[in-house]
């Protein structure tokens, strides 16, 4: 376990260090001398970070040391398994990604160099992601024989689609991060060494939203998008009533109504 200033007493592995700054955590994938392939004891370390946020943290920024966000999936732990422990092994992945994706609070990602197999999954699973101009995309494991199994069939096909996801790993193309960005992989673009004062930034401004907005995007939208759109509009109404009621909404739209400095709409920059 390594020390922290996060105020968490949670026990992490040495391949994942925390950091707080205010009311957010930057979560580093701290394996740089193996591109921060993702290990089992790695995986569960995030799983449980994720499901014990610590208190008073709003929003988390997740980001890799060294020259790589993630080479996915810790090739050297691919031991002979049977189908049912091939299952739960996959099950595993699923269960800390769902934790980053349907926890309590926002998670923006940093990426840079390689984000590929298991590490776009892990991306993927993120609310917000910027990306370095070093940035690529891959997903190997067409090329190793194997198959997602950390949620990246539902989850990468809903950033760029089935059909570019098939080309990424029945050819093993990659993908560059202009591409990612076109393409929906990432929000947000830019330059080399630049994403984690952005990431921080995002963070801040996410962690200063109202608690309902921020739990409606992250458990609500998700959900109204899988639905049909009589379910989906029935389902806004409910989460829009809720939002609309609640005390924290009514004194910012006060703050809007009085003139408050700050409060308008910002035209793009
Ligand atoms: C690793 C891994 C790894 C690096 N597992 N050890 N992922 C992949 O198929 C990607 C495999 N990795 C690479 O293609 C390259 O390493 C990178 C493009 C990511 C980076 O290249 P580079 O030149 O910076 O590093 P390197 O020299 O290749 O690697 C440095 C060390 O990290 C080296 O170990 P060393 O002991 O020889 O120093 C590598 O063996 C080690 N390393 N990547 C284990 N992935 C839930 S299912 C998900 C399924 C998947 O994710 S499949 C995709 C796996």
């Amino acid at each position: 376990m390594k020390s922290d200033s996060s105020g968490t007493t949670r026990s992490l592995p040495d391949s994942l260090h925390v950091e707080r700054d205010g009311d957010i955590a930057l979560l580093r994938l701290d394996r740089a001398q193996k591109r921060n392939a993702l290990n089992d004891p790695t995986i569960l370390g995030i799983g449980a970070f994720f499901e014990e946020i610590p208190a008073g943290v709003r929003a988390v920024v997740i980001h890799g040391a060294g020259e790589h966000f993630c080479a996915g999936l810790d090739l050297s732990e691919l031991e002979e398994r049977d189908a049912v422990e091939g299952v739960m092994h996959s099950r595993m992945w699923h269960k800390a990604l769902d934790a980053v994706q349907f926890g309590t609070v926002p998670v923006v990602a940093v990426l840079h160099g390689a984000v590929v197999g298991g590490g776009l999954e892990l991306a993927a699973a993120t609310h917000i992601r910027v990306a370095e101009a070093s940035t690529f995309y891959a997903l190997p494991e067409g090329s190793r024989g194997i198959f997602v199994g950390g949620g990246g069939s539902v989850r990468i096909p809903r950033l760029v689609g089935a059909s570019r996801m098939t080309d990424m790993m029945l050819t093993g193309r990659a993908y560059s991060a202009e591409e990612g960005q076109q393409w929906g992989l990432s929000h947000y673009l830019v330059g080399s060494g630049e994403g984690l004062k952005k990431g921080i930034e995002l963070a801040h401004k996410i962690a200063a939203n109202a608690s309902m907005t921020n739990f409606a995007l992250m458990h609500v939208l998700p959900r109204i998008a899988e639905l049909g759109q009589d379910q989906g509009l029935l389902m806004e109404s409910l989460v829009a009533a809720i939002a609309q009621s609640s005390p924290e909404a009514k004194a910012r739209i006060q703050q809007f109504l009085s003139k408050q400095a700050g409060t308008k709409v910002g035209r793009p920059k």
